[in-house]
């Protein structure tokens, strides 16, 4: 199938926000370039797909201006950490995709250092301004009035900034949209920001765009496989069952097994997709049209990739880095996305290690779904306290792929509780089945309001860190909210 991309967007077609926030990275390129030359710079970055890809871009353009520069991968900016940074005696510093929501600590503890923040977080309040001050310069959309949301992700942040240091760095793009992936900023397309970002990668030869079936899995998973496990769309009679699936192949006129064994989405010529895409919207006769038409749409490849590698999809990659971050080996992730073969190797076999966690994950809500000291199923939402449990870094994880497989009219929210093996603090995830309609980081703000924590994230994702000692208190008010929120329409926060 051919790609469609006479809709991308162009500069012109910008609004004059979009324009005045484009406009503001060389700025932003002008404050970098300041920066001592001689001294090593300081970079900390957000340990999911998106952070990777922006640390990525970063490393990309400092290694070809021959700058030296020191990394660390975080999954919170919290005020300990900046703490312990201010130690550290580097006279300046680059935050990617975390910062501008703590840049009241950042300014007060990391004075007289230079210091740029590329975020797509919202600003802490007070701290909606491009400078504080002289010596820290906040390159954010919000500022310009544009939602992070979805506009434009961490990476991408990053990837106009490196442009405007460094004209070359324009061949960077397809990694931006890897974060902007990551960060589940794609709805069958683009919003403009990314989208120039996208075109930019097409001029590159980077990435190609198809009209292809949107399922994840593609390039890698037995075709049944990924008829069985897909949540989305849901197959009636597919979704769910092997045997299932594969009647439906046989039913349809598709062989699932080829000369080499089970064959995959992208072993299938056009007329098998044909069957297989009207198969699929004849199962789901009861949608309306639009969402029928939703199986199918366009799907990022990158162009340098093999066939069939868990690299060419660009979804399958994002989930590539964020195995790598969620494990600790969010190095392994940098060199992927930089084209080091040999961290691409590791980064897979990381991979292999994160499906197994993710597994195990589920497999322990599932054994423990009548323990209600570990997890309450209350009216509208889900609380999951698995204490050492789960990996703090996998919480969200879990949180999210159980949107996908609870009922989605009985539970409106899931929160998710993990402790820190390193302190004794509580790494709390946020995440809902609703499509609209609702802040989780307003509400996870408001769960959190009498205590002690630092709240971070977005609209359909947010995060907390809390002392352990306030997990009890922050339960018993979340129950009290999230039944409320749920079970009215649009309830006033107090
Ligand atoms: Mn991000």
């Amino acid at each position: 199938m051919d790609g469609n991309d006479d809709k991308l967007k162009n500069e012109s077609d910008l609004s004059d926000k979009e324009i005045e926030f484009l406009d503001k990275a060389k700025e932003a390129a002008d404050f970098f370039k300041g920066f001592d030359k001689n001294k090593t710079i300081r970079v900390i970055s957000h340990l999911d797909a998106d952070g990777i890809s922006a640390a990525s871009i970063l490393i990309k353009m400092l290694n070809r201006t021959n700058r030296r520069y020191s990394i660390s991968i975080v999954q919170q900016l919290s005020e300990e950490k900046i703490k312990s940074l201010a130690k550290e005696r580097y006279s300046s510093f680059i935050f990617t995709d975390i910062g501008s929501g703590q840049l009241k600590e950042i300014s007060n503890l990391l004075k007289g250092r230079k210091v740029l923040v590329m975020d797509h977080h919202q600003p802490k309040e007070g701290f909606e301004k491009w400078r504080i001050g002289e010596n820290i310069l906040q390159y954010n959309p919000h500022l310009s009035g544009i939602d992070g949301n979805d506009n434009i992700s961490g990476s991408g942040v990053v990837y106009f900034f490196s442009k405007a240091v460094l004209e070359k760095n324009k061949d960077m793009a397809h990694i931006a949209i890897v974060g902007a992936l990551g960060d589940m900023q794609e709805d069958y397309g683009f919003k403009p920001l990314n989208n120039i970002i996208l075109k930019y990668g097409i001029e590159e030869k980077k990435i190609k765009v198809i009209n292809g079936i949107r399922i994840f899995g593609a390039q890698t998973r037995a075709l049944h496989r990924l008829l069985q496990y897909s949540t989305d769309p849901y197959i009636p009679g597919v979704t769910g069952s092997e045997s299932g699936a594969i009647d439906f192949l046989k039913r349809i006129g598709i062989n699932p097994k080829g000369e080499n064994g089970w064959r995959r989405l992208i072993d299938l010529n056009d007329e098998e997709i044909k069957r297989l895409v009207a198969g699929m919207i004849v199962l789901r006769i009861n949608d309306k049209v639009e969402d029928a038409q939703r199986i199918v749409g366009p799907v990022y490849l990158m162009e340098e990739e093999e066939k069939a590698s868990p690299l060419k999809d660009c979804k399958e990659f994002a989930t590539l880095l964020n195995a790598c971050g969620r494990l600790d080996m969010a190095s392994l992730g940098i060199g992927a996305c930089l084209g080091d073969e040999k961290s691409k190797k590791r980064a897979l076999d990381a991979l292999k290690i994160y499906r197994k966690e993710i597994v195990e994950s589920l497999r322990w809500f599932e054994n423990n779904q009548n323990n209600d000291r570990l997890i309450k199923k209350g009216k509208g939402y889900i609380i999951i306290n698995s204490k050492e449990d789960i990996r703090s870094s996998m919480i969200g994880t879990l949180c999210s792929i159980l949107t996908n497989s609870v009922d989605k009219s009985e539970f409106k929210f899931i929160l998710g509780l993990s402790r820190n093996d390193y302190d004794d603090s509580t790494k709390i995830s946020m995440r809902t089945t609703l499509n609209d309609g609702v802040d989780l980081r307003e509400i996870l703000q408001t769960i959190c309001s009498k205590t002690e924590a630092e709240v971070g994230g977005h609209k359909h994702a947010a995060g907390a860190l809390i002392k352990s000692n306030d997990e009890k208190e922050i339960i018993e008010r979340a129950e009290g909210i999230l039944e409320r929120m749920a079970l009215e329409e649009k309830v006033e926060l107090e």
